[in-house]
């Protein structure tokens, strides 16, 4: 099948801003919340219900197109990435932030054929910002060209990162000794925003050199992995070599210097993939 991919992000737009029309309504109401894999990996009624919108929504202008989506694997589906052209979705990306109105919350939608990405959306639902790429076509935040740093020394970088969701004391071992080594190499300063797929478009947008994180899954970084490398940037697994989407790890760089520095200095570990 030869997809048009022109006509699947403006769809992918307009379904990401109808999903963020819901995020927005909700965002300063009530929340009911429920943990998944642990007491810090929060899910609300808003994720589940707007990833049924959107797969709905696809599966009526798309019938011939797969799916992966954080709620529904959490709902016992298979993770499942073909050759089929396929939507990776995370409904709500940063779903602490959602719960505590903190307003860095995105709709990401990755979509991949032959198991490659080649169109993202990743949209901040709260801001507005709607980053948006195809593959060999360049990187866009509402319609405005975006362009990776060109800083190429790791002493003069602002790194993002996260604590991620695990609490168990060896996991946390593990982040926090990556952490030092990252903030002793010196580097400028260490930020966490909250949404792995924001950490992702800030680098693309030049706003800071790298991100990287262990522990994540296919839909937080799918989508934003065509973004980055659209921009001028590098979707790279932490150990520099190609990203592989199960993986469940992701080193985002500004170019290639920054990425060696950046990985020379980290422990990895191999995760259960996706
Ligand atoms: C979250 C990420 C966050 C990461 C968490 C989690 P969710 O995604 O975006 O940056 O640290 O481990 O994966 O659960 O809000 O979609």
């Amino acid at each position: 099948t030869m997809e048009n991919l022109d006509e699947i992000l403006k769809f992918g737009k307009a379904l990401a801003e109808k999903a963020g029309e819901e995020i927005k309504t909700a965002f300063l109401q009530e929340k009911k919340i429920e943990t998944k894999a642990g007491c810090a990996d929060l899910v609300t009624e808003t994720d589940k219900k707007v990833e049924c919108m959107i797969i709905d929504e696809i599966k009526k202008t798309y019938p011939h197109h797969q799916f992966i989506g954080e709620e529904s694997v959490a709902g016992g589906l298979k993770c499942n990435l073909t050759d089929a052209p396929t939507w990776i979705v995370d409904p709500v990306d940063g779903t602490t932030n959602f719960v505590h109105r903190y307003p860095y919350v995105a709709v990401c939608l990755g979509f991949c054929v032959n198991k490659i990405p080649v169109l993202g959306v990743v949209y901040n639902a709260i801001s507005g910002e709607m980053f948006a790429a195809i593959k060999g076509k360049g990187a866009f935040c509402n319609e405005r060209k975006i362009q990776v740093s060109k800083e190429t020394d790791l002493k003069k970088s602002l790194i993002m990162a996260e604590f991620g969701s695990a609490r168990d004391p060896e996991r946390l071992d593990f982040v926090l000794n990556n952490l030092r080594s990252i903030i002793s190499t010196p580097v400028h300063s260490i930020h966490c925003m909250g949404s792995a797929a924001l950490n992702i478009c800030a680098v693309a947008s030049g706003q800071a050199e790298a991100y990287v994180e262990f522990g994540i899954h296919c839909w937080d970084y799918c989508a934003a992995s065509v973004i980055l490398e659209e921009a001028g940037g590098l979707a790279l697994d932490t150990t520099c070599t190609p990203l592989d989407l199960m993986a469940r790890r992701i080193l985002a760089a500004c170019n290639m210097d920054i990425a060696q520095g950046l990985s020379s200095r980290l422990t990895h570990i191999e995760l259960p993939r996706d």
